[in-house]
């Protein structure tokens, strides 16, 4: 058989992360090839992330570091194991021209001839959910990327990341969970990989992953109940009555990590809220490494997220660390929640 012909033989079906950014790039005659490679490397961290998650518990890597983040809270030694291998690997990358991470107290601009000459700056939550490291439950990494707005050749500034979320270029998360796997969004959709442990690639297998127009699960921390707006209370009672749109009550799921409660309700259908209450108007999680890159794979796949009042993605950030109620999931739910915040 002839070359030409047998190359059209390989297996093609199962297409790595690597392929799959390299492809998108085909089809995109201008394309640098710099977001895909910035892809690539967050691939990569997450790789060797993944192996000390496995790990955790088995080497002296749980337990508090010692430190405070810029949080307050206590942070885990793969907490900053994690957020050092994507540095590194952005730092050394060729796409990337500085970071902000839930762990580090400012941004970073790599300054160096290369980094400078970059177009993307990326923000990240290193890993999402770290409290739930030493109890086995599922964690994750998220990022948001954006295309800098500083003149090329300068070193970044803060205006590169005090962005409002509909300028991201892309974002994405990975759910260290039962399966280890890579979801990223574009605006030309959202596609997810599953880490195949046997040749350690991330490979494609939720091509063009939609988020259902209804669903019948909600995610919420009830505990903090009586502090919820009263509208939020009404809209969480009627999830719990027969009568409830798509017929109720619906099912109550809340792992207490965001990865994993967003990317069951990204694929079942679902909403996802974590209001503001009486004391933490604001909420817990932080707009530009949490919110906004879910909002934008949300959104993309066909959902809504907004703060309940406005669209996450129109909301211009102040500082780099500031939080944000968020409501996130199923377009028709998030409708129906609607009804009940514009009473
Ligand atoms: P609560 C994890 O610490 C996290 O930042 C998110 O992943 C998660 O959704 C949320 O906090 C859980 O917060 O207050 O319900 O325990």
């Amino acid at each position: 058989m002839p070359f030409t012909e047998s190359i059209h033989m390989v297996n093609r079906k199962v297409q790595t992360l690597d392929e799959f950014t390299i492809q998108q790039m085909r089809d995109f005659p201008h394309a640098t090839g710099e977001l895909a490679s910035l892809l690539r490397d967050i691939g990569l961290a997450s790789k060797r992330v993944n192996v000390e998650v496995n790990k955790a518990g088995l080497v002296d890597i749980l337990g508090d570091a010692g430190t405070v983040n810029v949080q307050g809270e206590d942070v885990k030694k793969l907490d900053i194991y994690a957020n050092n291998q994507l540095m590194g690997v952005l730092k050394h990358g060729i796409s990337c021209a500085g970071i902000g991470s839930e762990e580090l107290d400012d941004f970073i601009a790599f300054d160096d001839p290369v980094s400078n000459n970059s177009k993307y700056v990326c923000l990240f939550d290193p890993l999402d959910g770290s409290g739930n490291i030493d109890v086995n439950v599922s964690i994750g990494t998220i990022f948001s990327i954006f295309r800098r707005v500083t003149p090329l050749g300068t070193p970044v500034t803060k205006e590169d990341f005090l962005q409002p979320g509909i300028n991201q270029v892309a974002a994405g998360y990975v759910v260290y969970g039962s399966s280890t796997m890579l979801v990223y969004g574009t605006r030309r959709g959202v596609n997810g990989f599953t880490l195949d442990q046997a040749i350690g690639e991330f490979t494609l297998s939720n091509p063009n992953i939609t988020c259902p127009d209804h669903g019948r699960i909600y995610s919420v921390n009830h505990g903090f109940f009586y502090q919820y707006d009263e509208r939020v209370q009404q809209y969480i009672t009627a999830c719990q009555k027969k009568d409830a749109t798509n017929g109720g009550p619906y099912t109550q799921r809340y792992i207490g990590s965001m990865v994993a409660d967003l990317h069951r309700n990204l694929i079942k259908g679902g909403i996802f809220m974590y209001p503001g209450t009486k004391d933490k108007p604001n909420g817990k999680l932080r707009l530009l490494y949490e919110c906004n890159p879910f909002a934008f794979i949300i959104e993309v796949a066909g959902g809504k997220a907004t703060n309940g009042v406005e669209r996450i993605l129109d909301i211009q950030p102040t500082h780099l660390h500031q939080r944000s109620p968020l409501f996130a999931g199923s377009r028709g739910m998030m409708e129906e929640l609607e009804t009940f915040l514009n009473k």
